[in-house]
């Protein structure tokens, strides 16, 4: 039996699950959309996570050829295949909770935030019950700046509407300011008595918290209240929650360790030749780092002073925008900040190189950074969430991270990948030009934690997400717009009359507005034209590169969709 026959066999089908999971990104799936065969497609449409359905499907039956269903099933990831076997989802559900834990109440404060939003939807997926409580300030920061997403994000009633299409589950949603309305949060907890609660309600833009008086006053009442009222709501509610909060790399301070940087305590010989083993001395970077070293402080205190059970996450820069979830609806896409303030260094890399723009490398682009997939972070927070400390235990401390790397290197990743070019622009922070970087991760190693690599999902993300939206760019949002201090803006000023004014800059990125001309005919935009250098692109990601498997997908590809327009009514 060929591929195709295979695709359409009976066989094939129930080993994959005919649950209607569609997928919006997949070619075959916008080819079939305008030939009206979609309700047929959904059937075999399965998703995985880098691929597009029909090639994971072309995979598969490759796969069953050479070794037999049997083989694979023992080998393979196991969620879908063993759909076939009868009793599969208490299997599913049991493989989980060996993993994660039983099934909790949890509730996410930011769960609208670029991480909090995706790990949401993996906690319900995971069978967990999901309140997510957010003041939506991060979307009003938008506004703030005139800067967005580069992906256009639905609002929140229309996320968690189209979660409950996509999956089955319902998560609820509750409109709060955690930082300054203690009272609704307190009976909120009375209300709901979670298990857990995740904290992500922070201003987390290092830039945007330097950005001037107004904004470092904002980022520290913000996100040292919320952090204290969420404390003290726990204590005074008189439950047994776990608390995880999402802490950052940044409080060791970079270059200060000596060595390999530990999991949040250090081992020291005190004057007198005690030997103790302390938090690890804080060193923040700006005054956003400086309000999460002001957090581990209240953590330490109220798990001493009041037993409270709590998990601190040193997470790296969080790079990629979309998971095995988010991907299931475009109504679900999560958000990619690109602009000065809020955009990371990765992300910014990605959408300036599907731009053609040069990449914005600060100083010398010696600065290490670690670094860790969006997908990991759900998964890593549903790893925290299943092993929280014991009563009594001291703050638990897990380094979140899964590789670092020097931001020139990242640079000239990007760049050989996309030919686009690398220029060193004058240094809006206060900080080190060069640093070493070494960060233990074993603890969540030791969970079972197998990070995604740079290396894995780099051109995807150009691909499926940066160049497919560089047309809501705004150019001129994309260089930086704070400074650390006087001497940084007017070095940054100076810098910029000399070599690189904004208007040339904007002008390099004229060919946005040629984006914006395109966006009718772009590839995913309503008419359902497929570009075919978009087509290309996913081939050689699908297929990592690979010539022969390029061949091999796009014969399938073709013989797909004959064999379906064979099959439209
Ligand atoms: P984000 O700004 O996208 O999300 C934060 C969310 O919290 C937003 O939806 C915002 O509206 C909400 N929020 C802020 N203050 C609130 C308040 N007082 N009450 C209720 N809701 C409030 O940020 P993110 O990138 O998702 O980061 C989430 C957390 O993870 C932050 O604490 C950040 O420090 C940490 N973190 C992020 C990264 C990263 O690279 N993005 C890396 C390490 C750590
Ligand atoms: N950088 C460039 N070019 C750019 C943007 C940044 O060279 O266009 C450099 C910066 O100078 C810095 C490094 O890249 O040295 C990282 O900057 P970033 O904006 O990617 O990350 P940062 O400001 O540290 O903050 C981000 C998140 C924050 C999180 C932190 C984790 O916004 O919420 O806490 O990463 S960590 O850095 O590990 O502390």
């Amino acid at each position: 039996m060929g591929i195709v026959e295979r695709l359409y066999s009976k066989e094939l089908q129930s080993v994959v699950g005919t649950k209607n999971k569609r997928c919006n990104s997949c070619v075959l799936h916008q080819r079939l959309v305008q030939k009206k065969a979609v309700v047929r497609h959904n059937s075999w449409c399965r998703k995985r996570n880098n691929s597009s359905c029909v090639f994971y499907l072309v995979w598969m039956a490759q796969h069953m050829e050479s070794n037999g269903i049997d083989k694979y099933s023992k080998e393979g990831d196991g969620s879908s295949l063993n759909t076939s076997r009868g009793d599969s989802s208490e299997l599913i559900q049991r493989e989980t909770n060996l993993k994660y834990g039983k099934p909790k109440k949890i509730v996410v404060c930011g769960g609208d935030g670029f991480c909090g939003w995706p790990t949401s939807l993996f906690l319900s997926e995971i069978g967990h019950q999901v309140l997510i409580v957010d003041n939506l300030s991060r979307r009003n920061i938008d506004n703030e700046l005139e800067a967005g997403s580069l992906t256009p994000i639905c609002p929140i009633s229309e996320r968690i509407d189209a979660w409950k299409q996509v999956s089955g589950n319902e998560m609820k949603f509750e409109r709060l300011d955690i930082a300054n309305e203690y009272d609704r949060l307190l009976q909120l907890l009375w209300r709901e008595k979670p298990d857990a609660i995740v904290h992500f309600a922070e201003q987390r833009a290092a830039p945007y918290s330097m950005k001037g008086s107004a904004q470092k006053r904002y980022t520290v009442n913000n996100n040292v209240n919320a952090t204290h009222n969420l404390l003290c709501a726990i204590v005074e509610s008189n439950l047994d929650i776990h608390l995880v909060h999402l802490g950052t790399m940044g409080v060791y301070g970079y270059g200060t360790s000596g060595g390999e940087i530990p999991e949040g305590y250090i081992d020291v010989v005190l004057p007198g030749g005690q030997v103790s083993n302390i938090l690890h001395p804080s060193y923040p970077g700006s005054v956003y780092h400086t309000t999460k070293c002001l957090d581990a402080l209240l953590f330490q205190f109220y798990q001493k002073n009041d037993a409270i059970r709590i998990t601190d996450l040193h997470q790296g820069i969080v790079w990629g925008t979309n998971t095995e979830q988010t991907r299931r609806d475009e109504r679900l896409i999560n958000r990619f900040d690109y602009d000065g303030d809020y955009g990371t260094v990765l992300n910014r890399f990605l959408m300036q190189a599907a731009l053609g723009a040069p990449l914005t490398v600060y100083g010398t682009g010696g600065q290490t950074r670690a670094f860790i997939h969006i997908q990991d972070t759900a998964k890593c927070i549903a790893l925290a969430v299943g092993n929280p400390p014991n009563p009594g235990d001291k703050v638990a401390i897990f380094n979140q991270v899964a590789e670092c790397h020097r931001v020139r290197d990242l640079a000239k990743l990007v760049s050989d990948m996309t030919q686009v070019d690398i220029v060193y622009v004058s240094n809006p922070r206060q900080e080190s030009a060069e640093n070493e970087l070494q960060v233990a991760n074993r603890k969540f190693r030791s969970l079972g934690y197998e990070p995604i690599l740079l290396s894995e999902g780099l051109l995807d993300e150009v691909v499926n997400v940066a160049q497919r939206y560089a047309y809501r760019c705004d150019p001129k949002k994309i260089l930086p717009a704070s400074y650390w201090n006087r001497k940084r803006k007017e070095d940054c000023e100076r810098y910029a009359k000399e070599k690189l004014d904004r208007d040339t800059y904007a002008r390099l990125l004229g060919k946005v507005s040629l984006f914006h001309e395109q966006q009718n005919s772009h590839p995913y935009s309503s008419n359902g034209r497929i570009d075919s250098l978009d087509e290309e692109n996913m081939l050689y990601v699908l297929s990592r590169g690979n010539p022969e498997t390029i061949k091999l997908l796009k014969k399938t590809l073709e013989e797909c969709t004959t064999a379906a327009n064979g099959n439209v009514d």
